[in-house]
């Protein structure tokens, strides 16, 4: 059902939703609910429009095959959308799959068969109009619908959604819908075993219990479900979106989409593209309207009579408008969108639908320069440099992620002056609240299609089902404004060309095996999807796989395409190695941490606090992961004094090792063009790369993305002995700026204290002073002093950096340097100052098991100089003064003797 998730409200009208399952209506559904109604009766006799009936709500669930609790075997209650495991757990019949290692004994779930039924009472009014659709937005993933024991669909693909004609097997009065889901693991293990080689996959090496040969690559299923290196494996299956009933009579707007031919300031040369369903040849007249600047003024654009037939009617109107309000990134300009509604009359009525979308021109400049080949997003003329991270799920079980969740995650980023989110391959195609978010915020998504990285099949029906799926999300998504490319896949290439299983398979496979296997990569990647997106697109790039380089070039290098970069982390090559890469955009790189305590708690037994036991080993994917963060940890701090202070420096850690990384690729701009670091979330609690954690709390490095991602950015660079500096500016206008330079002694005294006038051009990186090392610090001071950069701009300081000159544990930094805290509350709004007379490091701020949000936390207090934070809490002031806590840097460690 293309596009049918973009056809907004306004469309009520003429199309109205009621649930079946009125008497389980909250109170706010409710008062929709009649509001809705009241819209039924006032709808002409006459009208073309469709009524769509919700299904969603309350089913029935069983168990078809063996499972270890007897209960499921008979009709249960479940949840529609949903999937079987929060089912379960809504029915108590499994412990919480997030608690401890219970993960491992819920495997048997997606490894049964399960049914879902429900009934529903259908007046003789809507059997009477001409066409009854049943709609499914998603069924996960394989399924046989009933309808009044009728088979009216079979669906083997979690990603597309599915219309099918259901008239004929509904009658009025009670009616009832059965689906049967059969084991996606099951359904394909003996297919897979019959084929002459298997697929190399991910999930082998994540441990998956499918008999050693992974199905995943095999099945149109979301990867990550399957386990991945972040994330537990629950197998997921049931009606995980919505479904409703659709019946309409005449002509129905099966999609409204507005191409963007040519966008400028003074003009917009557009037109709005209908596919129009009809079931006569009939006369129409379309007319075409949207809302002027912020939703005021609406007025019809154009008017076009056309001949429709019987069947599928495209119909393209051409539409402009002078002066329009553009959309821009975040931090580049506005987000304005318009609202575009298309209305179409026959002599039988008539039948409205709307789209939303921004207006602004795109391109992916990819020109040969002194580097290599470019790689940068220009948006409406501006080069982008891109900032921001990759998105994985919100959650193992789809059904529980909400809007909220949505935009707590990209309001953050917002926040943090990112302007761009990877969505990843491994994962699943998000709902449409989640790009209207993205529009709103001004993030752009790099929005990739669902291979997270196993080489892909290569026989007719499984390229076909995928053309399908592409399809149906290209065409969903390519009104919104903040999708900018489309991404084949995640590593596939690298993978096969790079990694040990796959080499493994090369060795024990014949050479025509090997090419097959290749060509089928080549012919999904090349040329099936490539089609899709510039058919449906609408001139939204397309980019054969991350990291990549078009079939240029190996993928992986430094002159063209993007570069996921690793051996930081994996390889435990030195944090500093960062600064030795220069890729034209760093789609990927990434350092793992714990999330805190209060979250660490929810999941783990208290007598598991520990970095190897059997919970916190099994909330760690990647295998040796723990240690490895311990490993890094020593080389560059003393042994935290317990596993408190190891979670809690492991974040000071990430966030430091990530600003490296993303400090140095901003210096390179225009050589680099993106920073995405790995990774913005969680998909259930654990330690990972996430800088946010499953319940939403800021690690470290979310606070130091906020300071890494500032518009305007001082940063300093040490190599031969000296001290660069650098200013980085996403400005579009220069700036007349002040740099001052001190080194101050831990107590505050300055050694030295200069300051310089600059100009920072638009747009730019530039290095404005070098200074020797010697030559600001004498030998003997390396571990008494450090150096602090201000950046001003018309007197108020818009970055700040500060430079050590040995690592931490080398230095004489105060055990206890004295810090004062200050909360005040005044109206609504909570401040903590926080102010120390001798330097403090990482000074992490928090309420204990009270929820509140803080402007910035991880500071350095430099001596003397108070650093307020704002509070966000539905906390008293009293309740917070009560239980905060502030850490910083030296309290993880035993005191040494003689410390002062
Ligand atoms: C990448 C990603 C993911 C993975 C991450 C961490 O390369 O694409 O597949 O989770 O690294 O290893």
């Amino acid at each position: 059902m293309a596009g049918a998730g973009r056809l907004i409200c306004s469309r009520m009208r003429s199309h109205c939703c009621l649930s079946i399952f009125g008497d389980h209506l909250t109170h706010s559904n409710r008062s929709v609910f009649l509001f809705l109604a009241s819209l039924l009766v006032l709808l002409p006799l006459n009208a073309q429009s469709s009524s769509s009936l919700s299904l969603d709500g309350k089913w029935e669930f069983r168990a078809l095959t063996d499972a270890p609790i007897p209960q499921v075997k008979g009709w249960l209650p479940a949840r529609v959308p949903g999937v079987v495991q929060t089912d379960l757990l809504q029915n108590k019949l499994i412990p919480d799959p997030f608690y401890a290692d219970n993960e491992y004994r819920l495997q048997w779930v997606g490894n049964a068969d399960w049914e879902y039924r429900t009934t529903f009472n259908l007046p003789q009014q809507t059997l009477s109009r001409e066409r009854v659709d049943l709609v499914f937005d998603g069924l996960d993933t394989f399924a046989e619908v009933f309808v009044n024991e009728h088979s009216v669909l079979k669906a083997n693909n979690m990603f597309r959604s599915w219309r099918v004609s259901a008239k004929e097997a509904l009658h009025a009065g009670d009616n009832s819908i059965r689906i049967v889901f059969h084991s996606p693991i099951q359904t394909m293990l003996p297919y897979v075993k019959k084929l002459p080689y298997v697929l190399p996959a991910i999930s082998t090496a994540n441990g998956g219990n499918e008999e050693g040969i992974a199905t995943a690559p095999y099945t149109r299923k979301a990867p990550y479900n399957y386990g991945w290196d972040w994330g537990p494996r629950f197998v997921t299956i049931g009606v995980w979106k919505s479904v409703h009933l659709e019946s309409w009579d005449g002509v129905r707007i099966a999609n409204l989409h507005i191409h963007q031919q040519k966008i400028s300031k003074d003009l917009a040369q557009l037109s709005a593209s209908l596919e129009i369903k009809s079931t006569r040849a009939t006369s129409a007249t379309i007319s075409i309207s949207h809302d002027g600047i912020s939703g005021k003024n609406r007025s019809t654009a154009a008017t076009q009579k056309v001949q429709l037939e019987a069947g599928i009617n495209k119909v393209s109107i051409p539409l402009r408008i002078d002066s329009p309000r553009l959309w821009y990134p975040n931090g580049y300009g506005a987000q304005d969108r318009y609202i575009f509604s298309a209305n179409v009359k026959t002599d039988r009525g008539q039948t409205t639908a709307s789209v939303k979308t921004g207006l602004r021109s795109l391109e992916l400049l990819r020109e040969p320069d002194k580097w290599g080949k470019s790689f940068t997003f220009v948006v409406n003329g501006i080069p982008i440099f891109a900032k921001g991270a990759n998105v994985i799920p919100y959650d193992s079980f789809m059904d529980r992620v909400t809007p909220e969740i949505h935009r707590r995650s990209l309001q953050a980023a917002h926040d943090s002056h990112m302007n761009m989110l990877r969505a990843w391959g491994g994962a699943y195609y998000e709902s449409d609240d989640f790009y209207d978010i993205a529009d709103e915020l001004g993030i752009m998504i790099w929005q990739e299609f669902m291979f997270g990285g196993d080489m892909v099949p290569g026989d007719l029906a499984f390229q076909q089902n995928v053309e399908q799926e592409a399809i149906q999300q290209v065409t969903r998504l390519r009104d919104h404004p903040s999708v900018v490319l489309w991404c084949g896949n995640n590593e596939v290439e690298t993978g096969w060309k790079g990694w040990g299983d796959r080499q493994g398979f090369k060795l024990g496979v014949n050479a025509a095996a090997r090419e097959r296997v290749w060509q089928d990569y080549v012919v999904m990647f090349r040329d099936i999807l490539k089609s899709v997106v510039h058919e449906y697109g609408d001139g939204v790039p397309y980019w054969p796989s991350s990291p990549g380089s078009n079939f240029d070039d190996v993928p992986q290098g430094q002159e063209n395409g993007d570069m996921h970069y690793w051996s930081v982390w994996h390889a435990l090559e030195p944090i500093e190695n960062y600064t030795q890469q220069f890729p034209r955009f760093m789609s990927e790189f990434g350092f793992q941490s714990f999330p805190e305590m209060k979250t660490i708690r929810a999941f783990t037994p208290p007598d598991q606090m520990d970095i190897r036991s059997t919970t916190l080993q099994s909330h760690q994917k990647n295998k040796g992961g723990n240690e490895r963060i311990l490993t890094y940890m020593l080389r560059e701090y003393h042994e935290p004094k317990d596993f408190a202070s190891f979670v809690y420096l492991s974040q000071v850690q990430q966030a430091e090792a990530i600003k490296v990384g993303a400090e140095h690729l901003r210096r390179q701009r225009p050589r680099t063009m993106g920073s995405l670091y790995w990774q913005l979330n969680d998909c259930w609690p654990v330690a990972s790369w996430a800088s946010i954690d499953y319940y939403g709390n800021w690690k470290a490095l979310q606070f130091y993305a906020k300071r890494f991602y500032a518009d305007v950015l001082v940063s300093p660079f040490a190599h031969d002995g000296k001290i660069e500096v650098f200013v980085v500016s996403d400005k579009l206008q220069p700036l007349t700026a002040q740099l001052r330079t001190r080194v101050l002694d831990f107590s505050g005294k300055a050694i030295s204290d200069i300051s310089k006038d600059i100009s920072v051009p638009a747009l730019s990186s530039t290095s404005v002073i070098t200074v020797d090392e010697a030559h600001l610090v004498p030998a003997d001071k390396t571990k008494n002093v450090f150096a602090v950069f201000d950046l001003s701009v018309g007197g108020k300081v818009v970055s700040t950096n500060t430079w050590f000159f040995d690592r931490m544990r080398n230095l004489d930094l105060p055990a206890n340097p004295g810090i004062q805290t200050d909360v005040r509350q005044a109206g609504n709004a909570t401040t903590i100052t926080l102010t120390s007379p001798q330097l403090a490091r990482h000074v992490f701020v928090s309420f204990g098991d009270l929820d509140a949000q803080l402007s910035d936390n991880y500071v350095d207090l430099i001596p003397n100089q108070p650093v307020t934070i704002d509070v966000t809490s539905k906390a008293s002031a009293d309740d917070l003064k009560k239980n905060l806590q502030v850490q910083h840097m030296m309290q993880a460690f035993l005191p040494a003797e003689g410390a002062h």
